[in-house]
């Protein structure tokens, strides 16, 4: 196991920016397009108004061995497609039995949850909301409010991620923009 000296990163609450991050991530329209139910949505952006940026990652960089700990910030972008808003891709843990807390750091999201068994689950988080992500449940985030929703994650370093079994199959619960408001709906084309 790698033996490593303490460091503290300072991190800007309302753009999620790290003093000296080790990786720096972005992800646009065209990294998660067929991701929104609105495809069609998602080419006339792309094809009339660019690629734009969904959600920008800043994290430190830790070997991935037992007993480390990750840690992130996440800023979603203000936005829509379609009626849906933007939103992280969202994963299971490779390893199925890691959980993970995410604590809210500006703005106004969506946490969505589910498991392999059918649960869901839907969480609001402002500033200052602790979220537990338990084992087993996937979970992706969406931001419902007209600024940047920007949220601190920490997981453990050997959790993984499995991209590949949302991308197949997408979440069973949508956020989407309904008579003014944010609302959960079914996903018609869950599996
Ligand atoms: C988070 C996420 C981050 C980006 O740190 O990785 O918010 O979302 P996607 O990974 O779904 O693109 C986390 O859950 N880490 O395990
Ligand atoms: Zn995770």
């Amino acid at each position: 196991m790698n033996h490593l000296a303490p460091f503290v990163t300072e991190v800007d609450f309302a753009t999620g920016a790290l003093s000296a991050p080790g990786y720096v991530l972005q992800r646009r329209l065209s990294d998660m397009a067929s991701m929104y139910a609105d495809s069609a949505e998602s080419a006339r952006i792309l094809a009339e108004e660019g690629d734009r940026l969904i959600y920008e990652v800043q994290g430190v960089e830790l070997p991935v061995e037992e007993g480390q700990i990750p840690h992130c910030t996440t800023r979603i972008s203000p936005g829509r497609i379609g009626a849906e808003y933007h939103m992280t891709k969202g994963h299971y843990h490779a390893r199925r039995e890691q959980g993970e807390v995410y604590f809210g750091l500006s703005g106004r999201g969506c946490l969505v949850m589910q498991t392999e068994a059918g649960e869901t689950s839907v969480q609001t988080m402002v500033a200052g909301s602790a979220a537990y992500v338990p084992p087993f449940w996937a979970h992706r985030t969406v931001n419902i409010g007209d600024e940047d929703f920007v949220f601190f994650s920490v997981w453990e370093a050997r959790a993984g991620h499995d991209y590949g079994t949302i991308e197949r199959d997408g979440f069973r619960k949508l956020v989407v923009r309904r008579d003014g408001q944010p609302t959960v709906v079914d996903n018609p084309r869950y599996r």
